[in-house]
């Protein structure tokens, strides 16, 4: 699938998507609270490293719904459906030969703890948004694993290039505890908003309710807002 006239495309589409959802970006609290709640120096957009309520962990604490699933890559899919003009379903050899991206960023449980600098590779949401070319319409997006978990984000908030497909962690292939062999991280919301063992995507032109957000989280959880559930 990997032809140059491809890659081409998906850049060109990732920067439309990207200029469409920037200014809205820009607006989002992560970024642009001037008075954030939290203590220790800035991060990289400038926010106080460790959100208000949270205590900073080595470890690296395992937080589901219980059941680990385990999926054979040639089982593996991943599907991303929803209000896009090409919806798609990968295999892992094809989700791998995307854009890989590198980046390393800060993780934020809303059970209060946070664990800093977190090595990651995979492919970010944006290249796989590019690659579906989502509707006009698109305003969200539903992540569902295959533990039966599901989470819903904002475009101005999945779009953002520190969300990423991860498969990698430190070096090694991410473990199944954690959500391998592939989950998605959003290291500017608390973390129950990353899909663990991520199996669908599906792009969705009204916000609806995942399985926490149904139960009183907030639908919107800003770490520096202290924003964990709705009031
Ligand atoms: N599929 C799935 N993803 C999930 C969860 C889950 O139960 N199932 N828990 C969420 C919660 S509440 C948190 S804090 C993080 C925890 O990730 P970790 O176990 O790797 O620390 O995963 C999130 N993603
Ligand atoms: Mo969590």
């Amino acid at each position: 699938m990997e032809t140059p006239d491809k890659l081409e495309k998906i850049i060109e589409t990732r920067m439309k998507l990207k200029a469409r959802f920037e200014e809205k970006m820009k607006l989002t609290p992560s970024v642009a609270d001037d008075k954030p709640k939290g203590s220790g120096k800035p991060n990289r957009h400038g926010m106080p490293s460790l959100p208000i309520g949270q205590t900073a962990t080595v470890k690296w604490p395992v937080l589901d719904l219980g059941y680990h699933p385990n999926i054979p890559l040639d089982k593996w899919r991943l599907t991303i459906d929803g209000a896009v003009d090409n919806p798609v379903k990968l295999t892992w050899k094809q989700f791998m030969e995307l854009p890989q991206t590198k980046d390393t960023s800060d993780f934020h449980c809303v059970t209060t703890w946070s664990k800093f600098d977190m090595h990651w590779k995979g492919v970010s949401l944006l290249d796989l948004a590019a690659l579906v070319h989502p509707k006009e319409t698109a305003t969200h997006i539903m992540c569902y694993g295959y533990d039966t978990y599901s989470t819903n984000i904002s475009l101005e908030e999945a779009l953002k290039p520190d969300v990423l497909l991860v498969h990698t962690f430190d070096g090694q292939p991410l473990s199944i505890e954690h959500g391998g062999p592939l989950r998605m991280i959003t290291p500017q919301l608390y973390a129950w908003k990353g899909s663990k063992w991520i199996k669908r995507i599906e792009f969705l032109t009204e916000n609806k309710l995942g399985f926490w957000e149904g139960r009183g989280y907030s639908n919107t959880a800003y770490p520096w807002r202290n924003d964990r559930y709705d009031d």
